[in-house]
């Protein structure tokens, strides 16, 4: 399988990030994306490729024009107003306070585009992100051409980051992105398959009125887990997409007896669905000894995952990495999904 590699990626480079109210080291950082890039080459998986600028046109089909140039203005106004540092939100627009009106303020315009403060804002973020979903894009390209399947490297993850709001280490929605760009060059059915721990919130929100993509997601329960707010068992879609959105939530420290059962259950739907194309939120933070989830998936569970996605028969398959912050484990963890995906196919 080839890969598109962001090469970008370490533009957005955070030190530390809020966690109980201190400052601490962060835990998305380019290393998890360096260690992943050593893992494919070591494992000769295939082709290593740079990403192809596809412009901001794909972007604007998914995130609000307002929301993508704030993000890309927003480390440099900071700055201006003698910010040092990575830019953090400290007010947020909820419930009765009206989100309809764009403030002048900086500190008021980054709490209207985010939904959290443990995504610091860095000088490169926008850079890193834009190139992450050209790299989607590349692989999207890739996956739809004769090989049918294609791994997009890239860091910072997409899957938190709604239409108008940043958040859980996520800008760009680079699934959606995908997603979008693959509807409007012509296939009429996209499955999104969200297999990190956390749930993807801004993908669900994206599509979550629509027929045309599905999406599935097996994660951590969000009465405990990140990212709290959505993504209960009973979000099933609404109004032309209800019953095109399916959420597997599961007890932290869940075995992976229920771990695959729940992948089971999200499989069955989205193949009544019969997707032209699958795309896989790959997040590894499902490890075992991923710091900051609680799953219990190791190196056969990932391989496993990989053959099962192969015999899922999807025509086309493009995975994308989301999370995964057990650094130096992600790129053995990722090969085997990757691995096992290829076997799979025989
Ligand atoms: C894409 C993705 O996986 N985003 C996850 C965002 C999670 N943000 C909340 C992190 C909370 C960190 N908890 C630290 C626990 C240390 N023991
Ligand atoms: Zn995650």
């Amino acid at each position: 399988m080839r890969t598109v590699y962001n090469q970008r990626h370490a533009a957005h480079a955070a030190t530390h990030e809020f966690f109980r109210g201190r400052l601490v080291p962060a835990f998305e950082v380019p290393a998890r994306a360096d260690y992943v890039l050593q893992a494919v080459q070591a494992a000769q998986l295939g082709e290593i490729l740079s990403p192809f600028d596809h412009g901001i046109a794909p972007l604007e089909r998914v995130h609000a024009p307002a929301y993508l140039r704030f993000v890309q203005g927003a480390h440099a106004e900071w700055r201006s107003l003698g910010g040092e540092g990575d830019a953090f939100p400290a007010v947020w627009p909820v419930r009765s306070l009206r989100s309809d009106v764009e403030p002048a303020s900086f500190a008021a315009r980054m709490g209207l585009y985010s939904m959290d403060s443990g995504t610091p804002l860095t000088a490169g973020s926008w850079e890193a992100s834009y190139w992450g979903a050209q790299a989607a894009l590349t692989g999207l390209d890739l996956a739809l051409g004769d090989e049918g399947s294609a791994y997009v490297l890239t860091r910072p993850p997409g899957h938190h980051a709604g239409a108008d709001f940043f958040g859980g280490y996520c800008f760009i929605n680079n699934a959606a992105v995908a997603a979008q760009a693959a509807r409007d060059r012509g296939m009429a059915r996209v499955a999104i398959l969200d297999v990190d721990y956390h749930h993807g919130n801004g993908t669900q929100a994206i599509f979550y009125e629509r027929s045309d993509v599905f999406y599935a997601s097996v994660h951590g329960d969000p009465s405990t887990e990140f990212p709290f707010f959505l993504g209960h068992a009973d979000e099933r879609g609404a109004g032309a997409g209800l019953g095109f959105n399916a959420n597997y939530p599961l007890s932290a420290g869940a075995s992976n007896e229920a771990w695959f059962a729940a992948l089971e259950g999200a499989l069955a739907q989205v193949a009544g669905f019969a997707p032209e194309l699958l795309i896989v939120s790959l997040g590894v933070d499902t490890y075992v000894e991923d710091p900051i989830s609680h799953f219990k998936l190791d190196r056969p569970e990932f391989a496993q995952l990989g053959r099962r996605i192969a015999a899922f028969g999807a025509t086309k398959t493009l995975f994308l990495q989301e999370g995964g912050y057990a650094t130096e484990a992600i790129g053995h963890n990722v090969v085997a999904v990757l691995r096992g995906f290829e076997e799979g196919q025989g």
